[in-house]
């Protein structure tokens, strides 16, 4: 969705992708004069890019700055609706509120929501999630999915899913899942998912999927120093965002077509064999208190089932998950 002159050059930059293109040639593209192409491209330096020109070859694009603007998600992108439609911003309170409002205005399935920062970024019950700015990405996905409202929980679990298979396609790290929401790396959290609902009586009407993903943090704050972890802390070097976002948006789509056609069975078996807690003695801590056992596995719609002392199966349905011991 090209508009300005900048994004039309860019795109034509993108294209080309390694190749020269002569000054001339982008000139009578894009319909302007070579003084419009080359005050453009200065554009493009200051906000990032390193662009290489040569007399009578032209220019290239050597690197794009690490940003999640929408040609950059776009560019490439093998979807056929996941992150067709973006709405990016620099800093805003969190991408869940806004996609709320967008699906509120009739937004597409597969619209996404990012940020660059979230001055109020949240996870579940209103806790904060750290959303520091350019290195992590904070996004939110639409879908309006013909599925009842107990079914939802089932697309955190996909997500989850989807998540750690994209991790691996990119990095080639092995994540593991924690129920319901947490994607671990070495045992601390990466990921984060929120799935919040509008519906009407058992009727969804839109589900937005919050995701954060902590990419290029070097250090945490001091609470979440022996928690969370980033790639970069994993892998010792930078990883492009977008290459990420892109791999997240490719396999979640391909695993919510399955899932709308197939059912929830597919994501299921994937789920537990990510799952880290599947087998082993947890404390599940619920609103209505504490409760200790032994994780058996999930329902069909995604509920964790845990046995207690007593041999009672408890179906657990929103809790924080601790991990007791490692039997
Ligand atoms: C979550 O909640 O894990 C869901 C987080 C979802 C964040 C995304 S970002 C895009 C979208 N827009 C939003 O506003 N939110 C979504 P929960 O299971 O409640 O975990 C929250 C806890 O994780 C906090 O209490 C901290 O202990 C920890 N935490 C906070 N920030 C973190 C980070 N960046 N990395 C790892 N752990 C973090």
């Amino acid at each position: 969705m090209a508009s300005t002159l900048r994004e039309k050059l860019l795109q034509i930059l993108y294209e080309n992708e390694g190749e020269f293109i002569s000054g001339q040639k982008i000139s009578e593209m894009l319909d302007c004069s070579r003084t419009a192409v080359w005050k453009n491209i200065e554009e493009l330096r200051k906000e990032g890019f390193e662009l290489e020109a040569v007399q009578k070859k032209g220019y290239r694009i050597i690197s794009k700055p690490d940003r999640l603007a929408e040609h950059d998600i776009q560019f490439n992108l093998k979807t056929k609706t996941f992150g067709q439609i973006v709405y990016a911003y620099e800093s805003i309170t969190s991408t869940q509120e806004v996609a709320k409002q967008l699906s509120v205005e009739g937004a597409k399935e597969g619209t996404i929501v990012v940020a660059e920062e979230q001055t109020k970024g949240r996870g579940r019950m209103n806790r904060p999630w750290n959303s520091k700015k350019s290195d992590g990405i904070y996004f939110s996905l639409i879908l309006k999915p013909k599925i009842s409202i107990q079914e939802a929980p089932q697309l955190t679990l996909l997500a989850a899913v989807g998540i750690v298979r994209a991790i691996k396609k990119v990095t080639d790290l092995d994540c593991h899942i924690k129920w319901p929401n947490d994607v671990l790396l070495n045992g601390r959290k990466l990921v984060g998912i929120l799935t919040e609902l509008q519906a009407e009586a058992d009727q969804i009407h839109s589900v937005m999927i919050g995701i954060g993903i902590n990419v290029n943090q070097k250090r945490f704050p001091k609470e979440l120093e022996k928690i969370a972890t980033s790639l970069y802390l994993q892998m010792n070097k930078k990883i492009e965002r977008v290459q990420v976002l892109q791999a997240v948006l490719e396999e979640l789509e391909e695993l919510y077509e399955d899932y709308i056609q197939y059912g929830f069975d597919v994501v299921k078996m994937l789920w537990e064999s990510y799952a880290i807690s599947i087998g082993k003695e947890i404390h599940a801590h619920t609103l209505r208190g504490t409760i200790t056992g032994t994780a058996k596995g999930i329902t069909k719609q995604g509920v964790l089932l845990l046995e207690d002392a007593n041999g009672v199966v408890h179906e657990i349905y929103s809790a924080d998950i601790e991990i007791a011991s490692t039997k």
